[in-house]
């Protein structure tokens, strides 16, 4: 299951985050050594530089717990295959030369990487505009105006390419900024994402919301009390369950 979001969206941070929880509970199989020089930035809360972001990360995930329900199954969450500046210029190009033979080296790692999914996390920042827009709503809104086109054409994409009945999980990132709830995010989210939200529904495909931070951890004495307030272990539950 890819991450995909544009650029500065947090999924390096999302992904150094979810993997030091999976270790830390013995869930899984997280791939090293590049982690750790990711790791570095996020627990100094510095920008990972560009090139590190290439490097792909893997977390093979074998069990999840959430209130006492275990599941074993084996599933793969990944990212760092394709950049938020390679998605986006993926996209841009897959909207406008459908020709195979011309296709740029990103977007065909992004067919490949989309036509082999069972999913999709979708990684969207609605911080972007806040503290510049006195009105949350509307810095929210402006942040999805960026998003939307190439969000929606990647999903479409992948649907395109055989994704169905497959999920959808919509996490909105850096939540220690925007602290609003999921329920709060769904009221401006789903009018904004109505046609596309309709056609998923109607490839079967079914559509998660959540709203996690993963930032600030590292400092923290009591990791579980974090993971568990962000609501990683649900995340990570739904995920596995879905699949
Ligand atoms: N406060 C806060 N900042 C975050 C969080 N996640 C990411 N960030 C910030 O957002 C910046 C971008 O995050 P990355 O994880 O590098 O973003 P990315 O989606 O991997 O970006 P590309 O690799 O360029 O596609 C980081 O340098 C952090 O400063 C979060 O949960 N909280
Ligand atoms: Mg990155």
């Amino acid at each position: 299951m890819p991450i995909i979001g544009v650029q500065g969206a947090g999924k390096s941070y999302f992904i150094v985050t979810l993997a030091s929880f999976v270790a830390k509970h013995k869930w899984g199989y997280v791939d090293a050594p590049h982690i750790y020089d990711m790791m570095a930035y996020v627990q100094a809360m510095k920008p990972i530089p560009p090139t590190m972001g290439l490097i792909p990360v893997k977390v093979d995930i074998d069990m999840v717990k959430y209130m006492g329900h275990v599941c074993r199954k084996k599933v793969r969450i990944s990212t760092g295959d394709i950049s938020g500046r390679e998605f986006e210029q993926a996209i841009e190009e897959a909207k406008t030369s459908p020709d195979m033979d011309k296709m740029s080296p990103s977007l065909k790692k992004f067919i490949d990487i989309l036509k082999k999914t069972d999913g999709l996390l979708v990684l969207i920042d609605i911080t972007r505009y806040m503290g510049k827009t006195p009105d949350k709503v509307e810095a929210v809104l402006k942040s999805f105006s960026e998003q939307i086109s190439p969000i929606a054409h990647a999903i479409e994409l992948a649907v395109k390419l055989g994704m169905k009945e497959k999920p959808v999980f919509f996490v909105f990132s850096k939540k220690d900024i925007h602290k609003m709830d999921v329920d709060e995010i769904r009221r401006i989210f789903e009018p904004a994402w109505c046609i596309l939200l309709r056609r998923l529904e109607a490839h079967g495909i079914r559509v998660g919301y959540y709203t996690i931070s993963s930032a600030g951890w590292s400092s923290l004495s009591d990791l579980d009390a974090f993971f568990y307030g962000q609501g990683f272990d649900k995340l990570l539950y739904d995920l596995v369950v879905a699949l």
